[in-house]
Protein backbone atom coordinates (compact mmCIF):
# COMPACT_ATOMS: atom_id res chain seq x y z
CA UNK A 1 0.00 0.00 0.00
CA UNK A 2 1.84 3.55 -1.27
CA UNK A 3 -0.11 4.93 2.40
CA UNK A 4 2.27 8.15 1.35
CA UNK A 5 -0.01 9.43 -1.54
CA UNK A 6 -2.81 8.40 0.62
CA UNK A 7 -5.74 10.82 0.91
CA UNK A 8 -7.19 11.39 4.53
CA UNK A 9 -10.31 8.93 3.57
CA UNK A 10 -7.84 6.49 2.19
CA UNK A 11 -6.23 6.60 5.58
CA UNK A 12 -9.60 5.69 6.63
CA UNK A 13 -10.10 2.52 4.59
CA UNK A 14 -6.60 1.41 5.53
CA UNK A 15 -7.56 1.63 9.26
CA UNK A 16 -10.24 -0.78 8.59
CA UNK A 17 -8.46 -3.00 6.02
CA UNK A 18 -5.61 -3.53 8.99
CA UNK A 19 -8.51 -3.61 11.84
CA UNK A 20 -9.77 -6.50 9.38
CA UNK A 21 -6.67 -8.09 8.55
CA UNK A 22 -5.23 -7.75 12.17
CA UNK A 23 -8.48 -9.56 13.28
CA UNK A 24 -7.89 -12.50 10.57
CA UNK A 25 -4.49 -12.60 12.14
CA UNK A 26 -4.91 -12.96 15.12
CA UNK A 27 -7.79 -16.02 14.46
CA UNK A 28 -6.31 -17.81 12.18
CA UNK A 29 -2.59 -17.72 13.91
CA UNK A 30 -1.54 -17.08 10.03
CA UNK A 31 -1.05 -13.93 7.17
CA UNK A 32 -4.43 -12.54 6.75
CA UNK A 33 -6.01 -12.94 3.56
CA UNK A 34 -5.07 -9.63 1.60
CA UNK A 35 -8.65 -9.94 -0.64
CA UNK A 36 -10.74 -9.88 2.63
CA UNK A 37 -8.71 -6.84 3.75
CA UNK A 38 -9.51 -4.92 0.23
CA UNK A 39 -12.97 -5.55 1.06
CA UNK A 40 -13.21 -3.90 3.74
CA UNK A 41 -15.34 -0.74 3.94
CA UNK A 42 -14.25 2.59 5.51
CA UNK A 43 -15.94 3.17 9.04
CA UNK A 44 -18.68 4.88 9.29
CA UNK A 45 -18.92 7.67 12.11
CA UNK A 46 -20.33 10.75 13.50
CA UNK A 47 -17.39 12.72 11.60
CA UNK A 48 -18.03 14.36 8.26
CA UNK A 49 -14.45 12.80 7.30
CA UNK A 50 -11.98 10.73 9.07
CA UNK A 51 -9.63 12.36 11.79
CA UNK A 52 -6.33 13.29 10.55
CA UNK A 53 -3.39 10.82 11.80
CA UNK A 54 -1.71 11.60 14.92
CA UNK A 55 1.32 12.28 13.50
CA UNK A 56 -0.39 16.06 13.03
CA UNK A 57 -1.46 18.88 16.01
CA UNK A 58 -4.55 18.60 14.66
CA UNK A 59 -4.87 15.37 15.59
CA UNK A 60 -3.48 15.40 18.90
CA UNK A 61 -4.98 18.82 20.43
CA UNK A 62 -9.18 18.45 18.09
CA UNK A 63 -9.50 14.76 18.89
CA UNK A 64 -8.16 14.17 22.44
CA UNK A 65 -11.03 11.69 23.23
CA UNK A 66 -9.87 9.43 20.14
CA UNK A 67 -8.59 5.96 20.90
CA UNK A 68 -5.62 5.58 22.61
CA UNK A 69 -3.59 2.97 23.58
CA UNK A 70 -4.26 1.45 26.87
CA UNK A 71 -1.43 3.10 29.63
CA UNK A 72 -0.38 0.03 30.69
CA UNK A 73 0.83 -1.19 27.22
CA UNK A 74 3.01 1.43 26.69
CA UNK A 75 6.67 -0.02 26.68
CA UNK A 76 9.18 2.03 29.42
CA UNK A 77 11.53 3.84 27.77
CA UNK A 78 13.63 3.75 30.64
CA UNK A 79 16.44 0.98 30.09
CA UNK A 80 18.15 -0.53 33.44
CA UNK A 81 20.60 2.11 34.99
CA UNK A 82 24.38 1.26 34.06
CA UNK A 83 25.34 -1.62 35.98
CA UNK A 84 28.00 -1.59 39.31
CA UNK A 85 31.38 -1.95 38.48
CA UNK A 86 31.89 -4.55 40.66
CA UNK A 87 29.81 -6.33 38.89
CA UNK A 88 31.59 -8.66 35.89
CA UNK A 89 29.36 -11.04 34.58
CA UNK A 90 25.71 -9.57 33.30
CA UNK A 91 23.37 -12.67 32.99
CA UNK A 92 20.06 -12.29 30.82
CA UNK A 93 17.62 -15.49 29.31
CA UNK A 94 15.49 -14.38 26.52
CA UNK A 95 12.44 -16.76 25.47
CA UNK A 96 11.40 -16.89 22.19
CA UNK A 97 7.63 -17.52 21.58
CA UNK A 98 5.49 -17.34 18.58
CA UNK A 99 1.87 -16.22 18.31
CA UNK A 100 2.28 -13.43 21.20
CA UNK A 101 -0.39 -10.96 20.62
CA UNK A 102 1.08 -7.52 19.80
CA UNK A 103 -0.97 -4.48 19.41
CA UNK A 104 1.26 -2.29 17.27
CA UNK A 105 -2.05 0.45 17.15
CA UNK A 106 -5.18 0.95 19.62
CA UNK A 107 -7.21 -2.04 18.55
CA UNK A 108 -4.30 -3.31 15.96
CA UNK A 109 -3.35 -6.78 17.09
CA UNK A 110 -1.28 -9.06 15.15
CA UNK A 111 0.67 -12.67 16.10
CA UNK A 112 3.61 -11.35 16.64
CA UNK A 113 7.27 -13.61 17.61
CA UNK A 114 8.67 -12.33 20.63
CA UNK A 115 11.67 -12.49 22.94
CA UNK A 116 10.13 -12.36 26.65
CA UNK A 117 6.96 -11.80 25.20
CA UNK A 118 7.50 -7.88 24.42
CA UNK A 119 8.34 -6.07 21.23
CA UNK A 120 11.50 -4.88 21.05
CA UNK A 121 12.88 -7.27 23.44
CA UNK A 122 14.75 -6.35 26.72
CA UNK A 123 16.48 -3.68 26.86
CA UNK A 124 20.06 -6.23 27.59
CA UNK A 125 23.07 -3.46 29.49
CA UNK A 126 26.56 -4.60 30.45
CA UNK A 127 30.30 -2.64 30.43
CA UNK A 128 33.38 -3.08 28.25
CA UNK A 129 35.25 -5.73 29.42
CA UNK A 130 32.71 -7.61 31.38
CA UNK A 131 31.05 -11.21 30.32
CA UNK A 132 27.77 -11.04 28.84
CA UNK A 133 25.61 -14.65 29.17
CA UNK A 134 22.63 -14.88 26.95
CA UNK A 135 20.64 -17.70 27.10
CA UNK A 136 18.19 -18.19 24.91
CA UNK A 137 15.32 -20.45 25.74
CA UNK A 138 13.27 -21.41 22.53
CA UNK A 139 9.44 -22.17 23.13
CA UNK A 140 8.75 -21.62 19.50
CA UNK A 141 8.11 -24.07 16.39
CA UNK A 142 10.98 -23.35 14.72
CA UNK A 143 14.61 -22.95 15.02
CA UNK A 144 16.12 -19.68 16.18
CA UNK A 145 19.18 -17.59 17.53
CA UNK A 146 20.22 -14.57 18.45
CA UNK A 147 22.92 -12.55 16.89
CA UNK A 148 24.34 -10.14 18.68
CA UNK A 149 26.61 -6.82 17.23
CA UNK A 150 30.13 -6.16 18.52
CA UNK A 151 33.19 -8.28 18.64
CA UNK A 152 32.66 -12.05 19.82
CA UNK A 153 33.91 -15.33 18.80
CA UNK A 154 32.66 -17.17 15.36
CA UNK A 155 30.07 -19.96 17.81
CA UNK A 156 28.82 -17.09 19.74
CA UNK A 157 27.67 -15.06 16.53
CA UNK A 158 24.33 -16.46 16.39
CA UNK A 159 24.23 -17.65 12.61
CA UNK A 160 25.13 -21.32 12.62
CA UNK A 161 24.11 -22.91 15.72
CA UNK A 162 19.93 -22.62 15.16
CA UNK A 163 18.43 -23.00 18.34
CA UNK A 164 15.72 -26.05 17.97
CA UNK A 165 12.13 -26.13 19.29
CA UNK A 166 12.26 -26.96 22.95
CA UNK A 167 15.87 -26.59 23.17
CA UNK A 168 18.19 -23.63 24.75
CA UNK A 169 21.74 -22.01 24.44
CA UNK A 170 23.90 -19.87 26.32
CA UNK A 171 25.56 -17.03 24.24
CA UNK A 172 29.02 -16.02 25.99
CA UNK A 173 31.36 -13.33 25.23
CA UNK A 174 33.30 -10.56 26.60
CA UNK A 175 31.60 -6.70 25.84
CA UNK A 176 33.75 -5.01 23.71
CA UNK A 177 33.92 -2.65 22.72
CA UNK A 178 31.28 -0.20 24.16
CA UNK A 179 28.12 1.17 22.60
CA UNK A 180 24.70 0.55 21.64
CA UNK A 181 23.96 -2.59 19.87
CA UNK A 182 21.53 -4.20 18.10
CA UNK A 183 20.41 -7.78 18.91
CA UNK A 184 18.14 -9.95 16.72
CA UNK A 185 17.33 -13.89 15.59
CA UNK A 186 19.27 -14.89 12.63
CA UNK A 187 16.94 -18.18 11.82
CA UNK A 188 16.34 -18.25 8.62
CA UNK A 189 14.34 -16.21 6.58
CA UNK A 190 15.81 -13.72 8.79
CA UNK A 191 13.85 -10.77 7.43
CA UNK A 192 10.45 -12.95 8.74
CA UNK A 193 12.17 -13.36 11.84
CA UNK A 194 13.24 -9.95 12.51
CA UNK A 195 10.11 -8.65 10.96
CA UNK A 196 7.56 -10.54 13.01
CA UNK A 197 9.52 -9.11 16.57
CA UNK A 198 12.83 -10.66 17.41
CA UNK A 199 14.99 -8.10 17.99
CA UNK A 200 16.16 -5.26 20.52
CA UNK A 201 18.57 -3.30 22.25
CA UNK A 202 21.98 -3.89 24.16
CA UNK A 203 23.71 -1.01 25.64
CA UNK A 204 27.34 -1.70 26.86
CA UNK A 205 28.73 0.96 28.77
CA UNK A 206 32.35 2.31 29.18
CA UNK A 207 34.48 0.99 31.94
CA UNK A 208 33.92 4.73 33.57
CA UNK A 209 30.54 5.84 33.29
CA UNK A 210 28.92 8.82 31.41
CA UNK A 211 27.74 11.35 33.21
CA UNK A 212 25.26 10.69 34.89
CA UNK A 213 21.62 11.80 33.10
CA UNK A 214 17.68 10.92 32.34
CA UNK A 215 18.00 7.91 29.98
CA UNK A 216 15.76 6.98 27.03
CA UNK A 217 15.90 4.47 24.65
CA UNK A 218 13.96 4.45 21.47
CA UNK A 219 14.39 1.65 18.75
CA UNK A 220 12.67 2.39 15.54
CA UNK A 221 10.86 -0.14 13.88
CA UNK A 222 7.69 -0.92 11.95
CA UNK A 223 5.05 -3.29 10.99
CA UNK A 224 4.07 -4.58 7.17
CA UNK A 225 0.77 -5.95 8.43
CA UNK A 226 -0.07 -7.55 5.06
CA UNK A 227 3.17 -8.29 3.85
CA UNK A 228 3.03 -6.32 0.70
CA UNK A 229 6.50 -4.94 1.35
CA UNK A 230 5.06 -1.43 2.07
CA UNK A 231 4.75 -1.25 5.91
CA UNK A 232 1.71 -0.12 7.79
CA UNK A 233 2.43 1.05 11.05
CA UNK A 234 5.98 2.49 12.48
CA UNK A 235 7.27 2.77 15.62
CA UNK A 236 9.29 3.87 18.86
CA UNK A 237 9.65 1.12 20.79
CA UNK A 238 6.89 -0.91 19.07
CA UNK A 239 3.49 0.58 19.31
CA UNK A 240 2.75 3.38 16.92
CA UNK A 241 1.91 6.70 18.99
CA UNK A 242 2.34 5.31 22.03
CA UNK A 243 4.16 8.64 23.39
CA UNK A 244 2.27 10.51 21.79
CA UNK A 245 -0.84 8.83 23.33
CA UNK A 246 0.97 8.74 26.96
CA UNK A 247 3.62 11.81 26.40
CA UNK A 248 6.93 11.74 28.25
CA UNK A 249 7.46 14.12 30.97
CA UNK A 250 10.66 15.88 31.49
CA UNK A 251 12.41 18.37 33.24
CA UNK A 252 13.02 22.27 32.41
CA UNK A 253 16.97 21.85 32.04
CA UNK A 254 17.28 18.28 33.06
CA UNK A 255 19.98 16.40 30.82
CA UNK A 256 18.48 13.61 28.73
CA UNK A 257 20.50 10.89 27.09
CA UNK A 258 18.16 8.79 24.56
CA UNK A 259 19.89 5.52 23.06
CA UNK A 260 18.38 5.35 19.54
CA UNK A 261 18.36 1.98 16.91
CA UNK A 262 16.96 1.62 13.64
CA UNK A 263 16.31 -1.97 12.74
CA UNK A 264 14.01 -1.67 10.59
CA UNK A 265 15.06 -2.29 6.49
CA UNK A 266 14.70 1.84 5.79
CA UNK A 267 16.40 4.48 6.39
CA UNK A 268 14.97 6.24 9.94
CA UNK A 269 15.77 9.72 10.49
CA UNK A 270 15.70 10.73 14.38
CA UNK A 271 14.51 14.30 15.33
CA UNK A 272 13.63 16.43 18.21
CA UNK A 273 12.07 19.53 18.13
CA UNK A 274 12.77 22.98 19.74
CA UNK A 275 16.29 21.75 20.46
CA UNK A 276 19.69 20.82 19.37
CA UNK A 277 21.23 17.30 20.59
CA UNK A 278 24.85 16.20 20.99
CA UNK A 279 25.28 13.05 18.69
CA UNK A 280 27.51 10.23 19.78
CA UNK A 281 27.15 8.06 16.61
CA UNK A 282 27.24 4.22 17.40
CA UNK A 283 27.63 5.18 21.02
CA UNK A 284 31.18 4.09 20.61
CA UNK A 285 32.68 7.22 21.59
CA UNK A 286 32.39 9.63 24.85
CA UNK A 287 33.09 12.50 23.01
CA UNK A 288 30.40 14.08 20.35
CA UNK A 289 30.76 13.67 16.79
CA UNK A 290 28.08 16.75 15.98
CA UNK A 291 26.15 19.21 17.49
CA UNK A 292 22.51 18.49 15.49
CA UNK A 293 19.03 18.62 15.47
CA UNK A 294 18.73 15.00 13.20
CA UNK A 295 20.07 12.44 12.21
CA UNK A 296 19.93 9.78 9.44
CA UNK A 297 19.98 6.06 10.21
CA UNK A 298 20.46 3.26 7.93
CA UNK A 299 19.73 -0.10 9.22
CA UNK A 300 20.72 -1.79 11.95
CA UNK A 301 22.61 2.19 12.97
CA UNK A 302 22.40 3.38 16.07
CA UNK A 303 23.37 6.53 18.50
CA UNK A 304 23.07 8.42 21.43
CA UNK A 305 21.42 11.71 21.61
CA UNK A 306 22.27 13.84 24.55
CA UNK A 307 20.05 17.31 25.10
CA UNK A 308 18.02 18.96 27.55
CA UNK A 309 15.07 21.58 26.92
CA UNK A 310 15.82 25.26 28.13
CA UNK A 311 12.21 26.17 27.82
CA UNK A 312 8.89 24.17 29.37
CA UNK A 313 6.24 22.88 26.79
CA UNK A 314 5.21 19.78 23.85
CA UNK A 315 7.72 19.05 21.71
CA UNK A 316 7.06 16.69 19.23
CA UNK A 317 9.96 13.51 18.78
CA UNK A 318 9.43 12.09 15.71
CA UNK A 319 11.02 10.01 12.52
CA UNK A 320 11.95 13.18 10.20
CA UNK A 321 10.59 10.73 7.16
CA UNK A 322 6.63 12.22 7.21
CA UNK A 323 5.29 8.64 5.95
CA UNK A 324 6.78 7.43 9.00
CA UNK A 325 5.74 9.87 11.05
CA UNK A 326 2.17 9.77 10.06
CA UNK A 327 2.13 6.32 10.57
CA UNK A 328 3.02 5.93 14.31
CA UNK A 329 6.95 7.24 14.53
CA UNK A 330 6.21 10.20 16.71
CA UNK A 331 5.86 11.07 20.32
CA UNK A 332 5.79 13.92 22.70
CA UNK A 333 7.93 15.16 25.61
CA UNK A 334 6.33 16.91 27.89
CA UNK A 335 8.76 19.45 29.68
CA UNK A 336 8.05 21.00 32.54
CA UNK A 337 8.55 23.83 33.70
CA UNK A 338 10.88 24.04 36.75
CA UNK A 339 9.64 27.36 38.89
CA UNK A 340 6.53 25.99 39.37
CA UNK A 341 4.44 22.78 38.52
CA UNK A 342 3.13 24.55 35.63
CA UNK A 343 0.65 22.67 33.54
CA UNK A 344 2.51 21.51 30.27
CA UNK A 345 -0.12 19.37 28.83
CA UNK A 346 -0.22 20.14 25.16
CA UNK A 347 -2.19 23.91 24.38
CA UNK A 348 -4.22 24.30 21.84
CA UNK A 349 -2.54 25.81 19.01
CA UNK A 350 -4.89 28.75 17.38
CA UNK A 351 -3.04 28.48 13.64
CA UNK A 352 -0.53 25.80 13.90
CA UNK A 353 -3.30 23.25 12.59
CA UNK A 354 -1.91 20.81 10.43
CA UNK A 355 1.61 22.35 10.23
CA UNK A 356 3.40 19.25 11.84
CA UNK A 357 6.57 17.60 11.87
CA UNK A 358 9.07 20.90 10.65
CU1 LIG B 1 13.80 -16.69 14.93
Amino acid sequence: MQAAKMTRAQYGVLIAAMALAAAALVWMGQSPDPAAASQAQPPTQGHHAPPPTKGSETFQFTYPDQKRLPAELVFDPTPPPPPPKDKKVHEYTLVVEEGVEHEVAPGIKIAAWTFNGQVPGPILRGREGDVMRITLVNKGTQPHTIHFHGVHPAQMDGVFELVPPGGSFTYEFVANPYGVFPYHCHSNPASKHIHNGLYGMMIIDPREDRPPMRELSMVMSAFDLDRDGDADFYAWNGRAFQYADHPIDLQQGEPVRMYVLNIFEEMMAPHIHGNMFQLYRSGTSTKPHELTDVVSLGIAERAILEFKYDYPGPYMFQCHFSEHMELGLMGWFRVNGTEKKADASPAKPAAAAGHAGH
